[in-house]
């Protein structure tokens, strides 16, 4: 039967530069020098922080981690590109995105040792705290985009997700909305090839995940995100389009996580050596250094430099967190509602009148297992933190 073509698309996809270090100089952004070594100087630090924070989950000094490895190129090109009054939503892999948005590396162990102080953000920079849930952040990040153009903002949001978020109908819902209403936000997928053990190929049938804009009337765009360039150069655009009040974008970052899913998981149950192995030649940092040795910005001193000052901070962050006096128990209560309600009011009086002058997190470990008798009897506060009197088992750890 002779059909007439209803639509016809195509995705794009962007490399600018390749896996030997070449750039294609008709895309390459104009970057001064300075800008270019800050850039992997975050790279580096996220790296370092990264490793820092695997070995202190080993050691029960915070909670179950997840890991950034390999995807800094997609955090750091596109965070470098906001403004603090633009709001960005991470999901709970965004630990390179939050260092580029001024997040101190002491509250990102807060939050990781399960300390929600950790979640607050700097002062004036709009950072909304992790998401655990799957693909939750993304119908806010067009909400707070939306509002932002009520008010006549010229802010935009960016929201980062993974490849296994596509599949939730909160994506779907939220890439709906903003293509209707146009709101200014960007929606960057993280398609880090697997989510948990669930491989690409079985979320979806699609060819790409970045056509999936072409049914919300969006555009959409695949870019290697192991260039940073190809990360920076389309969410510049995409920032222009939404700061132009011409819509959202979805860009798809397709990229590899390096490490396990999070320190609950062995990677090497579900994916083979080789495919790593191939995807470790690929690393945004050892790409980034061969760009910035062809511009002569870079040389072994330069490396060791930044990487001995990125380790020296770490340790200090490090050093920060476990001075933190633990939260009072108390706090549960107080920042729940403005004003308690009388059932929480009572149970708040009955704890603290148990309690008496002791409203302290009782201290248990994070992953060793506990010791039966009152809570707060050996342990040392601030050597561990995280789990809540009334965890019974050794294995109860938060995880996800
Ligand atoms: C609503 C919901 N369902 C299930 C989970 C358990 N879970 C945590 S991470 C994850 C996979 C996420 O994959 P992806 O979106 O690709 O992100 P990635 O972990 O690869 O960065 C799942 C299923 C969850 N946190 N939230
Ligand atoms: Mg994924």
């Amino acid at each position: 039967m002779p059909f007439k073509s209803a639509a016809s698309f195509e995705v794009k996809f962007l490399q600018v530069l390749n896996e030997k270090g070449e750039v294609d100089s008709k895309l390459e952004p104009r970057i001064s020098g300075e800008r270019l070594k800050q850039f992997y100087e975050w790279m580096v630090l996220a790296r370092v922080f990264d490793e820092k924070a695997i070995a202190l989950q080993r050691q029960g000094r915070i909670g179950t981690y997840a890991s950034v490895r390999g995807q800094e190129a997609c955090q750091v090109g596109s965070a470098c590109l906001l403004n603090d009054l633009d709001w960005v939503f991470p999901a709970f892999r965004e630990n390179a995105a939050l260092i580029v948005r001024k997040t101190p590396l002491k509250n990102l162990l807060l939050y990781w040792g399960g300390d929600e102080r950790g979640s607050v953000p700097p002062l004036g920079v709009r950072n909304f705290p992790v998401a655990i849930p799957v693909s939750s952040q993304i119908p806010h990040a067009v909400g707070a985009a939306w509002a932002c153009r009520l008010r006549n903002e010229k802010n935009v949001s960016l929201v980062y997700f993974g490849d296994g978020a596509t599949s939730r109908g909160d994506f779907h819902e939220a890439l709906n909305f903003a293509g209707v209403f146009k709101i200014p936000v960007i929606f960057l997928c993280q398609n880090n090839q697997y989510a948990i053990s669930v491989p690409r190929s079985r979320q979806s049938a699609a060819q790409t995940l970045a056509q999936k804009a072409v049914a919300y009337g969006i555009e959409g765009i695949q870019v290697d995100g192991n260039d940073l360039l190809a990360v920076y150069v389309s969410v510049q655009e995409a920032l222009e389009r939404a700061r132009a009040g011409k819509g959202p974008t979805l860009i798809e970052c397709f990229t590899y996580r390096l490490g396990d899913h999070t320190t609950s998981d062995d990677a090497k149950r579900y994916r083979t050596e080789s495919e790593v192995e191939e995807w470790k030649k690929k690393d945004p940092l050892a790409r980034f250094e061969l760009y910035l040795a062809s511009k002569k910005l870079f040389s072994k001193e330069y490396q060791s430099e930044v990487l001995e000052r990125a380790q020296a901070l770490v340790d200090q962050a490090v050093q920060e967190y476990e001075s933190v006096p633990l939260p009072a128990v108390s706090d549960l209560f107080n920042y729940v509602a403005a004003q308690l309600d009388a059932n929480v009011s009572m149970q708040k009086a009955r704890y603290l009148e148990g309690v008496g002058a002791q409203d302290v997190v009782p201290v248990t470990p994070v992953v060793a297992p506990l010791v039966k008798g009152p809570a707060n009897q050996s342990s040392k506060p601030g050597k561990k933190r995280v789990s809540l009197e009334g965890s019974s088992k050794a294995d109860e750890v938060p995880d996800f």
